[in-house]
């Protein structure tokens, strides 16, 4: 892949539009601002020439309120799309000196981690192929079904079908190595999305657009301390070994109640980030420890799991035990509203506008910041109702 590599302030122009499309709200809920965020999508799709982020900045109103929630209704946008934050001041940045390519000439490769049977992945390849065909992109996509070799093997294949540039959402942070190389030696560009890899921007990947795993972490452990008056006894459903999302989720959580004696740890377990995990976890760990009476699941699947192993043992969720999660899918925020779940922390997987936008301004000759963090909404009891149509 034919890049360089700048640690230096990214383009202020650059760290403006990013802006303007991460608009939140004070509430934490994220509300696209849809005009600007879809003005600079469609000017990537609708024009001859591939734009860039700084011609669509150009059109795109950008004002000093550019990072300002949006100030009334109308403003808002629908909840569901992903935004960007302003990148970090001081982040790596990669730029393309090969000739510009125009994604809707080439085709694109899209690898899939994990079995879709995980409201998560599901949205997450929807997004990507929904928004290939909106844009007119040849796409090729593959599923690893949760197994590292395969995802490797999905990924070389793509590359000798001669896809042109690579998105992918990472199973785990290291492993795919042979794949990236095979990628960087034909000049293909990755774009990872959802999972953080160990490996070097710039040369390995482009970018890592994806949440903030730390902070979600540190916002379960705030809606614990609500949820329990600030004294419980915790168990923590882990998710898969081997990513970071996984390790970040569990320290921002664990970091957060440091030092607070009234908080007891008293289990962590992986559920795998399956349902199937979540059940079988939560009922050896309140078997073995009757007193657990907080549980944070690292994601939903594995909380609706729980759901049913609390439920099997005769207690009840939401009274005798609290139950705080992570990614938003329909059934967990249901669960909010209905008072089993006290909370979820989202987790977006729409990253198809994002990933082609970013995509198509690298191979303009954009500066791209190494991350790109976007925000997450939360649902808790005051929320869930009305923003249930943002759950995927
Ligand atoms: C997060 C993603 C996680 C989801 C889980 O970006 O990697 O993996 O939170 C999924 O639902 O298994």
């Amino acid at each position: 892949m034919r890049a360089s590599r700048s640690r230096h302030l990214i383009p202020l122009m650059l760290v403006l539009l990013m802006a303007v499309a991460a608009c939140t709200n004070p509430g934490g809920e994220t509300a696209d601002d849809s005009d600007a965020a879809d003005e600079s999508q469609d000017v990537a799709a609708d024009t001859e020439e591939p734009q860039d982020l700084d011609e669509a900045a150009s059109e795109t109103e950008a004002t000093d309120e550019a990072t300002a929630a949006p100030t009334d209704e109308e403003d808002a946008g629908d909840g569901t799309q992903q935004v960007l934050r302003a990148a970090s001041d001081d982040v790596e940045t990669c730029t393309y000196d090969g000739e510009p390519i125009d994604l809707t000439e080439v085709t694109v490769g899209f690898s899939q981690s994990e079995a879709e049977n995980n409201p998560f992945r599901i949205a997450e390849t929807a997004s990507i192929q929904d928004e290939a065909s909106e844009l007119g992109i040849d796409l090729i996509a593959t599923n690893a079904n949760t197994d590292l070799a395969t995802q490797v093997a999905d990924i070389q294949d793509m590359l000798a079908q001669g896809v042109e540039v690579l998105i992918v959402a990472p199973l785990n942070s290291q492993g795919l190595e042979p794949a990236l190389d095979q990628a960087a030696e034909q000049g293909v560009p990755v774009i990872t999305i959802d999972r953080q890899l160990e490996s070097e921007p710039c040369e390995d990947y482009v970018t890592f657009i994806g949440s903030d795993f730390l902070e979600q972490g540190e916002r379960a452990a705030e809606q614990m301390l609500e949820a329990t008056g600030g004294e419980a006894t915790v168990a923590i459903l882990l998710g898969a070994p081997g990513n970071l999302v996984t390790t970040n989720r569990t320290d921002g959580f664990v970091n957060a109640v440091e030092g607070d004696e009234a908080v007891e740890i008293v289990a962590q377990q992986t559920g795998e980030f399956t349902r199937e995990g979540g059940q079988q976890v939560t009922a050896q760990l309140i078997q073995a420890n009757p007193d657990i009476d907080f549980i944070y699941a690292e994601n939903d699947e594995m909380a609706l799991g729980a759901l049913q192993a609390l439920r099997d043992a005769g207690r009840t969720p939401g009274e005798d035990i609290q139950i705080v999660s992570i990614d938003g899918t329909q059934e967990a925020v249901q669960a909010v509203v209905d008072g089993a779940i006290y909370a979820v922390v989202e987790s977006n997987p729409r990253f198809g506008p994002l990933a082609f936008q970013v995509a198509q301004d690298y191979l303009n000759g954009e500066e791209i910041p190494s991350e790109l963090l976007i925000e997450d909404a939360i649902y808790t009891r005051d929320n869930a109702e009305a923003d249930l149509g943002n759950a995927y």
